[in-house]
């Protein structure tokens, strides 16, 4: 592992700029004369990414000579953004490159825009993957991310008069250049045909998997770089490619299109991402995706820890698997059938290494979102893994009627077969019992997850589910995204907190100092003057800085109850034209998000606010008071800018519905203050920053669940508030739609008759807290010391911590201190 390699890039503004030069004229073939933005930033980039190349190779040689674990997050979501200013943040690029840039006559704030956002995901859980790829590589820890590169990454969203439209996405228009295409990492992937038994050459008989379909996954490369470049790792995204590009007898017969068709089918499984959050995308082609990832991963896991170590009852000891949700669930059956009949292993001894390498992370309990595959379907298209699933499920089913006494009914709960209607294989289960570690994503999802889905499974094997609460990279969602808090911070508590980000409690003592809270109040200003510079040019809506910016921007969904927010506006609405006289504090409310396709009420919401936007903002009894702002096409980008300029970061879902949430650390860290319900991450916030710093209201898990399960109308709660009344009027009777006065009709007609989401019932506590919001706004001294101390105590929410408690609980991997 001590092969020669050429000197490390120079970093120099001279070294750096001359390498633009040679990148943009020797790798893109381009004058600078002539040369269009799209040049540059691709010049850039290759010049940033020969910095991070020596640190890649030098990591990956380092994990073969010391023989470390490797850890492979499996994810089939990548949400990572742009890319060039977290790997210039992350080696200390960024003002050399500016410069260099400059004496160039380009501007790097302009090449850092154009750069795309690689949206391979859709929400929290793919972001999340993110993060930890980032945290990975900061604490040093030998990572793979393996996921799937998608040609078309999360739709874009347009609006068409106040509808939302998804167009398709195309990250990669102008090419990547961040990524290393590797040919020869390719594997063949089979799908469907037949198992065969066969006797291998010791005697004894095996089964064989003889699939009739084939395609290649090729591998592209992207390196991560962690903070200060501590170690750089790699996102491996398979792309998948057919085994004969064109079939030339067709061709030459004179059926053009007959013989691409196979390119095209092969091509398909990895051209676009499935846009549904919180609902299983029960197709097809998305098993396929889900096996021709995991497959694709598998083998390469395997061929690498066979390349060094020549043997496989290791694997337990260098290899840790997670599961990021039951999306990879498929690879626990693909990793027993290469033990068992690609190297002749025996079950129980496959079963004891299997189990021993995989862990999975659970996302969410919404039993829409529980992924399960019909029975017939799986043995089409993976007989073998369908013949793997029976034998892990006669293998726990045995176990939980022998050792554990289940009752029939027990059973049927934890079996992998789910028997009500259709047979169907549920994911959930099998990445359950084939991992030797569960967990969820915040302390109240964890112990929800042991009461309600896995209740029997828990009860069954109590020692497999942990808590790991989530958390964010501080690097993107603090240092680059607010560099001027960031700065501020430095300047009062020093920079250590940049290396340990637990050291931003030392704001605390900071917290009521009037001269540091008008700077950091100075700061918000700043950023609030930005984004109301973005809502200017994208809607021509002009909003005040000096407004409080209230914002909640996330998935579109019911349990996250943009309903409610929305509701609250128009009752707000409502009482400014009755109350004129009042002190009103001015608020914009901004809103961002984008719904599934196929979810019609996520989409009315986002056309209802776009209703209630155009009515308040053009409204002159309003006066200016109260804004609402629907920033479309929501990406990491956008929150970016977002973020820092929030003031109230609004974090009300349904009690028990939201496994954690991760918008709500961002928020936090740049001193926005949260109004929210006891639910995922938010519990845990409420109890960093203490009571008086974060505004909590609404009914609790138990009060949820007893609701539900009582015969009380949700009429009684709207009977009792006359301006919840008064509010769902006016939507329902078409006040703000009077092009179609039916159009909320039903939408709101669903709060008097289930209430699933308990928007009703916790409004007038909703509407309570935003008063209490208000208070605490008029009182600036106030406001601004919650703001701070959020900031301060936001350490626990690091990505850092996360990934330590994974390394240290699951995978077995000691990590160095700070
Ligand atoms: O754990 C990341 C993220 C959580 O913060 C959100 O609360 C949760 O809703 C989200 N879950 C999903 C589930 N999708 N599936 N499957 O996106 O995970």
């Amino acid at each position: 592992y001590d092969a020669p390699t050429p000197e490390p890039r120079a970093t120099t503004v001279e070294a750096i700029q001359a390498e633009i030069l040679e990148r943009l004229i020797y790798s893109i073939g381009k004058d600078p004369i002539v040369a269009r933005p799209h040049d540059w930033l691709a010049a850039t980039i290759l010049t940033v990414r020969d910095r991070v190349m020596d640190r890649w190779m030098e990591s990956s040689r380092e994990t073969w000579r010391s023989s470390q674990k490797r850890v492979y997050y499996l994810s089939l979501e990548f949400l990572i953004g742009r890319l060039m200013r977290d790997a210039m943040s992350n080696v200390g690029l960024i003002e050399p490159v500016r410069d260099a840039l400059k004496n160039l006559n380009v501007d790097l704030g302009d090449l850092v825009n154009l750069e795309p956002d690689a949206a391979l995901g859709n929400g929290g859980l793919g972001r999340l993957a993110a993060c930890f790829l980032e945290s990975m590589s900061s604490v040093k820890i030998p990572a793979y991310g393996y996921g799937i590169r998608y040609v078309h990454g999360l739709f874009r969203q347009e609006m068409s008069e106040g509808w939302q439209v998804e167009l398709p996405e195309e990250w990669l228009a102008h090419g990547n250049p961040w990524e290393f295409e590797r040919r020869e990492s390719a594997y063949e992937i089979g799908f469907g045909g037949s198992v065969e038994p066969v006797i291998d050459p010791d005697g004894i008989e095996r089964q064989e998997w003889r699939p009739n379909d084939h395609v290649m996954a090729v591998a592209f490369d992207t390196p991560i770089v962690g903070w200060r470049g501590a170690r750089v790792n790699t996102l491996r995204l398979w792309s998948a490619q057919p085994i004969d590009p064109i079939l030339l007898d067709k061709f030459n017969s004179g059926d053009h299109i007959g013989a691409l068709e196979e390119s095209s089918r092969a091509e398909a499984i990895t051209r676009v991402l499935y846009p549904a959050d919180s609902t299983a995308a029960g197709q097809e082609l998305r098993l396929r995706q889900e096996f021709f990832f995991s497959s694709a991963s598998l083998q390469d896991i395997v061929r690498r820890h066979l390349q060094q170590y020549d043997e496989l009852d290791s694997l337990p000891d260098k290899v840790a698997i997670q599961l990021n949700d039951t999306h990879p669930a498929i690879s626990i059956c693909e990793m027993m059938r290469i033990l068992l009949d690609v190297h002749g292993l025996e079950w129980a001894h496959a079963w004891k290494l299997s189990r021993g390498v995989f862990g999975y992370t659970n996302h969410t309990l919404l039993p829409e979102a529980l992924e399960s595959w019909p029975v017939a379907l799986l043995e089409r298209l993976l007989p073998r893994h369908m013949q793997i699933i029976y034998a892990i499920n006669a293998e726990v089913l045995t176990e939980a009627r022998q050792r554990a006494q289940f009752t029939d009914g027990q059973i049927a709960n934890v079996s992998l077969i789910d028997e009500n209607g259709g047979r169907r294989v549920r994911m959930g289960q099998l990445a359950f019992v084939g991992s030797h570690s569960t967990n969820g994503v915040s302390a109240l999802h964890t112990e929800l997850m042991k009461k309600t889905v896995f209740s029997d499974l828990h009860r069954l094997y109590p020692e497999r589910i942990n808590n790991k609460t989530n958390g964010i990279t501080p690097r993107r969602w603090l240092m680059q995204c607010n560099p001027g808090l960031t700065k501020l911070i430095t300047d009062r508590i020093g920079p250590e907190f940049l290396d340990n980000i637990d050291l931003l409690q030392g704001l605390n003592a900071h917290a009521d100092d009037q001269n540091f809270q008008k700077q950091f109040a100075a700061v918000k200003r700043d950023n609030k003057v930005r984004l109301a510079k973005v809502i200017k040019d994208r809607l021509g809506i002009n909003v005040s800085p000096d407004a409080m910016f209230d914002v909640q921007i996330k998935r579109i969904h019911e349990y996250k109850r943009q309903l409610l927010n929305i509701i609250q506006t128009v009752a707000a609405y409502d009482e400014i034209r009755a109350h004129p006289e009042r002190d009103w504090v001015p608020r914009v409310k901004i809103f961002a998000g984008k719904a599934a396709p196929g979810y019609w009420n996520a989409k009315l919401t986002i056309k209802l606010i776009n209703d209630v936007a155009k009515t308040i903002n053009n409204d002159p009894s309003v006066r200016g008071l109260l804004k609402v702002v629907f920033l479309p096409n929501y990406n990491v980008s956008l929150a970016e800018v977002i973020v820092p300029a929030a003031d109230l970061s609004e974090q009300i879902s349904t009690a028990g519905m939201e496994a954690s949430g991760t918008g709500n650390m961002k928020f936090m860290a740049n001193g926005a203050v949260t109004i929210g319900t006891m639910d995922g991450a938010n519990v845990e916030m409420h109890k960093e920053v203490g009571d008086d710093n974060i505004v909590i209201f609404g009914l609790r898990t138990e009060e949820v669940n007893e609701k539900r399960s009582t015969s009380e109308v949700p009429r009684s709660s709207i009977d009792a508030s006359p301006r919840l009344m008064e509010a769902l009027e006016s939507i329902s009777s078409g006040v703000f739609s009077p092009d179609d006065p039916n159009r909320y009709r039903d939408l709101i007609g669903g709060l008097y008759d289930h209430d699933w989401f308990m928007v009703a019932r916790d409004f007038d506590a909703y509407v309570a807290a935003q008063s209490k919001v208000d208070k605490l706004w008029s009182d600036p001294r106030r406001w601004s010391s919650m703001a701070i101390k959020n900031t301060a105590r936001v350490g626990y929410f690091s990505s850092d911590r996360t990934i330590r408690q994974y390394a240290e609980d699951i995978w077995g991997v000691s990590v160095p201190e700070t």
